[in-house]
């Protein structure tokens, strides 16, 4: 099951090689924290990434929110993930026909070693992406199958569809987005479950959060995304290591059941 193997035993089991890569890297810096840096400038990426970069296995960017975002920062943000030893997966949650998610791939994998995108396109996105002409790192998609925003329009049966579109595509899925423990007997693939803070709750925008400890414990998420609780932080540094703390003794605990 899933939920009982560790990261390390699991890497041996997932079939798409970006999943296989995020999985051991979680087992070899103890850590299954990934940083959303949702900030206005990269001037305050960068602060951010020094300051926390070597506490999470991945940096989930959204390019399009940094304003002064230019073609440059691909080679720098490339240049501090050797230096802190973190995965980048850009979150542009692509959806469209098979042959612009195709172009889209290729030219986003150019720096970012995942993506997530929606599945209500269907199969014949997925098979773009297996089709895509990229270069030899490891590269996957983070598949959308359930979203943590109050009132989105995902259903149950869009849910299972896209459950099951995971394991038809499983060479190219690294995991799904998700708040729940789906795919439980799938080792191989790496649940990212979002809508993570230091308290339950939410924001004035949609927006759900749980803890730390339930994302892992009763939501069954494998990489916890963690945004404004660590970048609006007066301390980021102090608190991603808090949460990283909680995120990893769950883990332990979860394994140790
Ligand atoms: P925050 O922790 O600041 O609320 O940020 C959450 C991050 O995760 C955002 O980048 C958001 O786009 C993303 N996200 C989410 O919150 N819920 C989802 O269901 C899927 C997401 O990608």
């Amino acid at each position: 099951r899933r939920l009982w193997l560790s990261y390390s035993e699991r890497s041996a089991l997932a079939k798409n090689p970006l999943a296989c890569r995020i999985l051991q890297l979680m087992g070899e810096k103890k850590s299954n924290l990934c940083v959303a840096l949702d900030v206005p400038n990269w001037s305050e990426l960068v602060r951010l990434v020094n300051l926390i970069g070597s506490d999470a296995v991945v940096v989930k960017t959204h390019y399009d929110y940094i304003k002064d975002w230019k073609p440059s920062c691909q080679d720098e943000l490339t240049k501090l993930a050797a230096a802190h030893n973190f995965i980048v997966l850009e979150d542009r949650k692509l959806g469209d026909i098979g042959n612009t998610i195709m172009g889209q791939f290729e030219t986003l994998t150019s720096w970012a070693d995942g993506l997530t995108m929606h599945s209500i396109c269907g199969g014949d996105s997925l098979k773009a992406v297996r089709e895509a002409k990229v270069d030899s790192r490891p590269h996957g998609v983070f598949v959308v199958a359930e979203l943590s925003s109050q009132g989105n329009l995902i259903s149950a049966p869009y849910t299972k569809k896209t459950t099951e579109l995971a394991k038809e595509f499983e060479d190219v899925v690294a995991g799904l987005v998700a708040q729940n423990p789906l795919l439980e007997n799938e080792p191989g693939f790496v649940q990212l479950t979002p809508g993570v803070s230091l308290k339950a709750g939410g924001d004035n925008l949609g927006q759900k959060y749980v803890t730390p400890s339930d994302a892992v414990l009763a939501r069954g998420g494998d990489l916890i995304v963690v945004g404004r609780a660590i970048t609006r932080s007066i301390n980021p540094k102090e608190t991603a290591r808090q949460i990283r703390q909680e995120l990893w003794s769950a883990y332990e605990r979860r394994i140790a059941e």
